[in-house]
């Protein structure tokens, strides 16, 4: 018998073009359902929304309620607030964007201390152009304590692993 689907709140910030919204295009396969401006900012910063069921298991289904957020993470606490996993995605062709995302990470837990945190570099088909290297990001990740993994959502390289990884990472009520 089917088991009811888990929903999993899934918001995803980092960097200016680091590839958020290609990722959920990638995870959806279609144009994102909504846009609403964030509240108390005259710059273009928003937040997109879209949902994907996916069957991780075969006794787990799984509903991602997802969250695309363009623009500060600061400005978008009420939704950090209000979700259950936060992706930080970064661009691994990028120092400027790999720098702030420890900054990011502390603006996420400021905001919510129990909120699961999972780090993904984007981009890494671009193997030439690449300057973030896994041993670096590795260490990284292990002082932040978070699970790491690296795609490319122009290309499709494990996105689908990524959601496996949302799913294991989501907390579940004991
Ligand atoms: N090479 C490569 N380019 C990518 C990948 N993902 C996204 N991009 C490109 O990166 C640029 C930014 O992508 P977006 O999805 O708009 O990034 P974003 O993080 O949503 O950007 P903001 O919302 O403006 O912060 C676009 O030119 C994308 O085509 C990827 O996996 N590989
Ligand atoms: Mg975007």
């Amino acid at each position: 018998m089917a088991t009811e689907p888990e929903v999993i709140r899934v918001s995803l910030v980092g960097p200016p073009k680091s590839g958020k919204t290609t990722l959920v295009a990638r995870i959806v396969c279609k144009p994102l359902v909504q846009t609403i401006s964030a509240p108390e900012s005259a710059s273009s910063e928003s937040e997109s929304f879209a949902v994907k069921k996916v069957a991780i298991t075969e006794s787990l289904n799984v509903t991602f309620d997802i969250c695309d957020i363009h623009g500060d993470p600061e400005r978008f606490k009420a939704r950090i607030m209000a979700s259950d996993v936060i992706v930080v995605v970064f661009d691994l062709t990028s120092r400027k964007s790999y720098d702030v995302v420890t900054s990011i990470v502390q603006v996420i837990r400021s905001a919510n201390s129990r909120v699961k945190v999972v780090l993904v570099g984007n981009k890494c088909e671009m193997r030439l152009d690449r300057i973030i290297e896994l041993v670096e990001v590795k260490i990284l990740a292990g002082d932040l304590d978070v699970p790491y993994i690296e795609i490319s959502a122009i290309q499709n390289i494990h996105v689908r692993e990524m959601l496996h990884l949302i799913a294991l990472t989501a907390p579940r009520p004991l």
